[in-house]
């Protein structure tokens, strides 16, 4: 499916990319345009709807669907984690050459997928709380130097429709939780509302985050879904690091019934 309009070498050496890579390590994340044609993201947003559509994703149990409330304040399902392994669509956008060599330039570093999910976020539906990925990936023991993710936007996005949000430079430490709860999420009290940015972004941009950059995003407030997907890579030559992580996952959802909740809240008679 993959038609590069130029080579991820040409695409290495324009200097937006060095732009791209000062604003990475000053603020935490940029935005990377023009890596993908719009036959391709056409292709994309095809493939979300076939995937959309597959039988068994709304069942309570399917391990690969999460919830999240919804218009309504019932539970509606958001993101299909993992994506890669049912869609050669959603591979081709996250092993894009362009896009690889693009990472690769802003880690200083050969970028392998760690874990990649697609959100499609319907109009009504609620985002997510301030937070930094890497208190999540401690254990893997990396660096979160390595570590990012790259929302690849099929539609456009801002902050009406849910789009992310940053607060910028807050990509060197990670922040502890509120004082009765330091291990959660960082403190929202804490954060300073003037360094928020919430990127407004067209189809095809790229935003590239650090792991440790503090993100939120909203309720989708817009009339149509918003649709992403979203690759984090490791800057590593570790081939199993994909593995790695789903093994683990599969293992934690399961342990703590992550994405059941409307399962038991629907047979709580049985
Ligand atoms: O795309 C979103 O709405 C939020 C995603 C997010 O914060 C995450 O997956 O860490």
């Amino acid at each position: 499916m993959t038609t590069l309009l130029e080579s991820p070498e040409q695409y290495m050496t324009t200097p937006g990319l060095q732009e791209n890579k000062e604003q990475y390590w000053r603020d935490g994340y940029t935005v990377l345009r023009g890596l993908y044609t719009n036959e391709e993201i056409a292709a994309y947003r095809s493939e979300v709807n076939r995937l959309w559509n597959l039988d068994g994703l709304d069942d309570d149990l399917n391990l690969r669907t999460e919830f999240r409330r919804g218009p309504d304040g019932r539970y509606t399902f958001d993101r299909l984690d993992p994506v890669l392994d049912i869609s050669p669509g959603m591979t081709d956008a996250a092993k894009h050459p362009a896009l690889l060599a693009a990472l690769e330039t802003l880690l200083d570093g050969s970028p392998e997928v760690l874990k990649c999910k697609l959100i499609r976020k319907e109009p009504g539906t609620n985002g997510y709380i301030p937070h930094q990925d890497f208190l999540y990936w401690r254990w893997l023991n990396e660096a979160p130097d390595r570590l990012c993710t790259a929302v690849i936007n099929l539609y456009p996005s801002d902050a009406r429709s849910g789009g992310l949000g940053f607060y910028r430079g807050t990509h060197h430490e990670l922040l502890p939780g509120p004082a009765d709860n330091p291990e959660a999420d960082c403190d929202p009290t804490a954060l300073n509302a003037s360094t928020i940015d919430v990127p407004a972004l067209e189809a095809g941009d790229v935003l590239v985050f650090h792991s440790l950059a503090v993100h939120f995003s909203g309720r989708n407030a817009a009339e149509v879904p918003r649709t992403v997907l979203l690759p984090s890579y490791c800057a590593t030559d570790d081939r199993g690091l994909y593995r790695r992580y789903y093994q683990r996952e599969v293992v934690r959802r399961c342990k703590e019934m992550v994405g059941f909740e409307r399962y038991f809240e629907r047979n709580a008679d049985i």
